[in-house]
């Protein structure tokens, strides 16, 4: 007997916008996510409102799964996946959002992509909405800030679960639904910002915090409403949210630090969790709400809807911990969604992303405990630079060895009796970093032969890591 179930989904995870490439190809609108420039490793990724052409280097090209998805569906087939993870732009489907009819092109690309997954036996899981919606929904109608595009969503998910009935069972509504209300809304809420400004911002005046928090309600009806639908129309449809699992300690036993961690959670974890999972806001909303001036317009039908809504298991994204101080002399701001400080016990990517198997046990059995449906781990991996060798050889021992960590965490947590029914590790194959924009911070298994400066024929090589999750998912998760 083997910890991990015997159907247990062991995959991979990749999103549209920083995957696919060709942006403009076959009838493809301009989503928002076209119009981010690329960042540095000091420096933020910036919006910009018109498309200047050779600007947008590498996210109109992504890694060019567009016209690669055989041979990667073969990579990943290679490994023994049982399941990927991939996104759909929306704007393939509805190029400007509000369309009367679906472009059939992008119809077709996904039914190519899902068929080809199933010649392999992998079982697609689809994401809706990564990190990007149609622009024109954004300039025509303020993005997510508006009710309107609730049915315009519900429409584009509609159009998927019909077409795709037979291919496709497993969907997330939203990728980190929670990263709107944390950050700042461009990526996720698609509100309209300035030029120039920066899609993270972690500084929110309480408007931001308002029109965020309106935008996200309003994607939660949508989540619902597509919920409902999708379980409508096929019965067997599995439907998770997504959120960004935020581990948020305190940095001491100080009460004052206790509470400010368990503040975060509530706030960056259970918001959006309790909304999605349990169909209504938790009791500590409403004092967040008065704190930061909040009003937001719920109607009835929207909590009627939020009701009849719920998923059907929890899944999350999981890097990184933070820890928290109200101790202001320690503030020094380190890790990825971290407002936090340094926590001594733990070591840190070149990124400052926190290392943190353990983090992921915990969490698991904090959220199972909560809600006590299946879960599935959809994101977790280390973003390094790569080396290939002059053998071609990559040699990527430090992403097995935090791979690693993590699998003997979900095995711990599985003991623990927490229903882990799936992990697909982020970038299995080399893609564009949401975060900076850059090719250079890679995640995969496979090498993509592209780099920042537009160089590489986008040819892929097996890193030594896919031999090691080839025998990890071989073995049931036994041999790590
Ligand atoms: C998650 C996103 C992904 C992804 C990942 C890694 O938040 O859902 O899209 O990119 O983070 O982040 P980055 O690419 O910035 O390293």
């Amino acid at each position: 007997m083997t910890v991990f179930p015997k159907n247990f989904l062991w995959g991979g995870a990749t999103a549209a916008n920083q995957y696919e490439g060709a942006w403009d190809v076959d009838g493809k609108g301009v989503s928002t996510a076209d119009l981010l420039l690329g960042g540095t490793y000091e420096k933020p990724r910036v919006f910009t409102k018109t498309v200047k052409q050779g600007e947008y280097y590498p996210s109109h090209q992504g890694s060019d799964f567009y016209h690669h998805y055989k041979e990667d569906i073969k990579l990943l087939a290679g490994m023994g996946y049982k399941t990927y993870r991939l996104s759909v732009a929306w704007t393939r489907i509805f190029p400007n959002g509000d369309d009367a009819q679906p472009n059939q092109k992008g119809l077709d690309f996904y039914r190519n992509v899902f068929e080809e997954c199933h010649k392999y036996g992998i079982e697609p899981l689809v994401t809706i909405s990564h990190y990007e919606m149609p622009y024109h929904l954004t300039e025509a109608y303020g993005g997510w800030g508006n009710r309107k595009v609730i049915d315009f969503y519900v429409k584009y998910a509609k159009t998927l679960f019909t077409e795709y009935k037979d291919l496709v069972k497993y969907w997330l509504t939203f990728n980190e639904i929670n990263i709107g209300m944390m950050f700042g809304g461009y990526m996720s809420l698609g509100l309209p910002v300035e030029d120039g400004a920066a899609p993270f911002n972690p500084k929110m005046s309480n408007d931001d915090i308002q029109a965020n928090l309106q935008g996200l309600h309003h994607q939660f009806v949508a989540s619902a409403l597509a919920v409902k639908i999708g379980h409508k129309i096929n019965s067997d449809n599995m439907i998770g949210c997504m959120i960004a699992g935020n581990v948020n300690y305190p940095l001491t036993s100080n009460p004052d630090d206790i509470l400010k961690a368990q503040l975060a959670n509530e706030i960056n974890n259970y918001y959006c969790g309790d909304v999605q999972v349990r169909g209504a806001y938790p009791h500590f909303a409403k004092r967040f709400w008065d704190e930061h001036d909040v009003k937001l317009d719920i109607t009835a039908e929207d909590s009627e809807v939020l009701k009849e809504g719920t998923v059907d298991f929890y899944s999350f994204s999981y890097y990184s911990s933070n820890a928290l101080t109200t101790d202001e002399s320690k503030a020094d701001a380190a890790g990825n969604f971290s407002t936090g400080v340094k926590n001594p016990y733990l070591k840190y990517s070149e990124w400052g992303w926190a290392m943190d198997p353990k983090g992921l046990r915990w969490y698991l059995n904090d959220v199972y405990g909560r809600y006590g449906i299946p879960i599935m781990v959809v994101e977790n991996g280390l973003g390094a630079r790569d080396e290939v060798k002059a053998d071609g050889s990559i040699d990527d021992d430090y992403r097995i060895e935090y791979l690693k960590g993590h699998i003997e965490q979900m095995k711990e947590a599985i003991k623990d009796g927490v229903d882990l029914i799936g992990y697909t590790p982020w970038g299995c194959i080399d893609l564009v970093s949401a975060g900076t924009g850059q090719m250079a911070k890679r995640y995969g298994f496979v090498y993509v032969n592209r780099d920042d400066n537009e160089e590489g024929d986008f040819s892929r090589t097996p890193k030594k890591s896919y031999y090691w999750y080839k025998k990890v998912i071989a073995s049931d998760g036994e041999d790590l």
